[in-house]
């Protein structure tokens, strides 16, 4: 499959990791919109939560549990955003569901 994240995921394409356990890798986007912007991706694919199953809906439960208790150490102290686009409104660009973490500074009031 021709997935950009797949390929990050195995290894294929080089990105800069800073989390990594059995259902997910969290990296830095590679176009930051914020002081801290990094992606965290499950490892498996599916295309975003329109098209998750049972299963992969408790995978991407397990992720933001994780992401919370990892807040602190990826320097998120002071608060940060989840974001996940999907389709063609949201300009969703990668089809493999990816959640935006975003902080590292006062962010916009405006989300849209
Ligand atoms: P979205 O618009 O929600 O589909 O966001 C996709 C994000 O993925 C976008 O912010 C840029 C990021 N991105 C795309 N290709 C790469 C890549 O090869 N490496 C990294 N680190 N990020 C990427």
């Amino acid at each position: 499959m021709d997935c950009i994240f797949c390929k990050i995921i195995k290894g294929e394409i080089p990105s800069k990791k800073v989390f990594e356990n059995e259902d997910m890798l969290i990296f830095c986007d590679i176009n930051p919109q914020a002081t801290i912007h990094y992606l965290a991706v499950p490892k498996v694919h599916f295309a975003n939560v329109v098209e998750m199953t049972d299963e992969q809906a408790t995978i991407v439960g397990r992720m933001l549990k994780k992401i919370g208790e990892l807040a602190d150490s990826l320097g998120l102290q002071n608060g940060f955003r989840l974001v996940s686009n999907k389709g063609e409104n949201a300009c969703q660009s990668v089809e493999h569901l990816h959640i935006h973490i975003l902080g590292g500074e006062k962010l916009s009031e405006k989300m849209g």
